[in-house]
């Protein structure tokens, strides 16, 4: 099979189609470097000494990896230097982080999540990185944070790298969704699939069950009807899938369909939801509508939703077209 790289086909979108400037073909081929050093990290595992908590908290409260915190700092020094970037945010920091004054600025926000599924690090499970790419707004003096709160149909780009079995970069700059496995002999991600399509209907879907008391009237019809089978009002058996890393659940649902439900429930009520709007939901569901399904946070489509703060939490339901409509058709009210 004729290898395409992903530079020849960043270079190849570019020359067909125009839409990937040479500052966003750069800014895609760096994260893809550093995703390429996060797998090797991954890969060693206790090996590397890089399992097992860091001992501090991110932003969300949440324990930090050894790995979260590599992964984090690999993406931070692939991308300040370039200057293709103005600015990152990352789930493990805080604030913005500003490219330093010693670098020149670029045109581009890089949002990400560098290491989604951390309780799964430790036991050897499918884990990755999500990011999503905005444009700088115009004019201006220093980045802002304000500069970040874009709603997701404002992305130049989004994709996610998943480590699991194989190491497979996703990416959509908003002409269909392309899967690229990284070829460890070469040392680069090859394209693997192209236009990938998400079948509109499914019999799977992906939530987490033991919270079953805690969801909303809707979110427990439509689980309870799928549990029904043929007997039920679905008239078909479903298959129930959860990974716990939304990274690997994703990378399911475009290669054979399914809907992920991570939704709203009373355990904490003035929580949205538990996954973050910028640097989880909206690139996860731009490549899902990029590959023909859909994403709503149960009521609305999340591409519209207008961030007010940068670490928000969002209720995600995404995937196959027709099960999305269902479960949000429920929620209002059919
Ligand atoms: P739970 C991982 O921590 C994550 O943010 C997503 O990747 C995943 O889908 C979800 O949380 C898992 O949450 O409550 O099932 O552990």
């Amino acid at each position: 099979m004729n290898k395409i790289s992903l530079t020849r086909y960043l270079v190849e979108q570019q020359r067909e189609h125009g839409h990937i400037p040479a500052q966003l073909r750069l800014l895609l081929e760096v994260v893809a470097r550093a995703c390429k050093s996060i797998s090797q990290a991954v890969n060693k595992g206790a090996l590397g000494g890089v399992l097992g908590s860091a001992g501090s908290e991110n932003v969300q409260g949440e324990v930090q990896k050894k790995l979260d915190i590599i992964a984090n700092e690999v993406l931070i020094e692939a991308n300040e230097w370039g200057g293709h970037l103005a600015a990152m945010a990352s789930e493990e920091m805080d604030s913005i982080y500003a490219v330093p004054n010693r670098y020149p600025q670029g045109e581009y926000l890089l949002l990400f999540d560098p290491l989604d599924g951390s309780s799964n690090i430790d036991v050897n499970v499918s884990i990755g990185t999500i990011f999503s790419v905005l444009k700088k707004p115009e004019g201006g003096l220093a980045v802002s944070e304000q500069d970040f709160l874009q709603a997701g149909n404002k992305q130049v780009a989004a994709g996610y790298c998943v480590y699991g079995p194989q190491t497979t970069l996703v990416l959509t700059v908003g002409k269909g969704v392309a899967m690229f496995t990284l070829d460890r002999e070469q040392g680069s991600f090859v394209l693997t699939q192209e236009d990938v399509q998400i079948p509109a209907d499914t019999k799977e879907f992906a939530i987490n069950m033991s919270n079953m008391r805690h969801w909303d009237a809707p979110v427990k019809r439509y689980i309870d009807e799928c549990l029904q089978g043929k007997e039920g009002p679905r008239g078909k058996d479903f298959n129930m899938r959860w990974i716990a890393s939304m990274v690997a659940d994703v990378h399911r649902i475009l290669t054979r369909g399914g809907v992920f439900m991570y939704p709203w429930d009373k355990r904490e009520p003035d929580k949205a939801g538990k996954l973050r709007l910028m640097y989880e939901a909206n690139p996860m569901s731009w490549l899902v509508e990029q590959a023909g399904g859909a994403a709503t946070n149960a009521k609305t489509r999340i591409l519209d939703l207008q961030p007010t703060k940068l670490h928000e939490r969002v209720s995600v339901v995404l995937g196959s077209k027709n099960e999305v409509d269902r479960i949000t058709a429920y929620h209002n009210g059919a």
